[in-house]
């Protein structure tokens, strides 16, 4: 649904906190509202059902099998070990695929992904009920691949945003997670650190950025928790927060959903951003804050996660 196209341009008001005193504006609680604010992240249960678990994961899989727009055939990146040739490609395409990138951009099916009612819910609880959709992807650790790591990292050094605390990232895995195989592994309460910046390192897949220090830092790995989630629930969490994830030495898939979502009215600085495209997903959009995709079907420049 093209909100957009309901509003007519309006002056950007002054953004302001959202008030979360009161009564309940979402589906989020008070509780829920103050571990966000005093650790970083929250989790949601239960925001999608068995049979929209099955639906994306079978759509990945035909995505993934060659059911895609030709133009679009380099949003699939492998596994850097697949594509280096450290590891010999496997019988089932699906196991060397390391992600699909801006699903949304050519597949009506992934597009819904965007917009879930209870994500949509949640999310506006925190940052406000005009909601810009970006940088959807569905990520895979591939089963038997334990090097496939994505080392510590804020997502703000990522992208920039005025002001910051207006976007955060959504992450919904479709498998139950745990340590051994790839899931979320947050540091509580980092959301108030400084934002480090990102540098590469050897081995990793292209874009899996590391925060300077955070890897080697022993206070920082005592106080990180991989959080162990069964599929269809989800984390929501501030682009401050610290978070890595491993690799996965399971002989079973690791998928999920990630995406972030920011307020309508903030600004946004830096390249990147120009090429992830903005999606309202909600409520109104602004004049002077962030611009919506003319035409959210793909347009297929040479992305910054060095597509094949
Ligand atoms: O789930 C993953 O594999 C990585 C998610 C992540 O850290 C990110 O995309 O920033």
């Amino acid at each position: 649904m093209a909100l957009r196209a309901l509003a007519l341009p309006i002056l950007l008001p002054a953004l302001r906190p959202v008030e979360h005193s009161g009564e309940p504006m979402s589906s989020l609680t008070a509780e829920q509202i103050a571990h966000f604010e005093e650790q970083g992240y929250v989790i949601v249960p239960d925001v999608l059902e068995q049979e929209q678990i099955d639906r994306y994961r079978k759509r990945a899989r035909e995505i993934v099998l060659g059911d895609i727009p030709e133009a679009a055939a380099n949003r699939i990146v492998r596994d850097i070990e697949f594509a280096k040739g450290i590891r010999p490609v496997p019988e089932d395409p699906e196991h060397a695929v390391w992600k699909i990138i801006n699903p949304d951009r050519f597949d009506p099916v992934m597009a819904e992904c965007m917009r879930f009612p209870r994500v949509l819910e949640a999310v506006e609880s925190l940052i406000g009920e005009d909601l810009m959709a970006f940088l959807l992807m569905f990520i895979y650790k591939p089963p038997g691949v334990p090097g496939s790591l994505h080392p510590f990292h804020q997502d703000a050094a990522y992208f920039t945003f005025d002001p910051q605390d207006q976007c955060l990232g959504v992450w919904i895995p479709l498998d139950p997670v745990h340590e051994s195989n790839g899931s979320l592994c947050i540091v509580p309460g980092s959301h108030r650190d400084e934002v480090r910046p990102l540098e590469m390192r050897e081995g990793l897949n292209f874009g899996a950025l590391a925060s300077q220090g955070a890897e080697e830092d022993a206070i920082l790995r005592e106080k990180a928790i991989a959080l162990e989630l069964p599929p269809g629930h989800c984390v929501l969490f501030s682009t401050r927060l610290l978070h890595r994830t491993g690799g996965n030495s399971t002989q079973g898939h690791r998928r999920v959903i990630t995406l972030h979502m920011a307020n309508a009215r903030c600004q946004h600085r830096g390249q990147h951003l120009s090429e992830f495209g903005f999606t309202s997903v909600r409520g109104r959009t602004y004049e002077g804050g962030l611009k919506p995709l003319d035409n959210p079907s793909i347009d297929l420049k040479p992305t910054m996660t060095g597509g094949e």
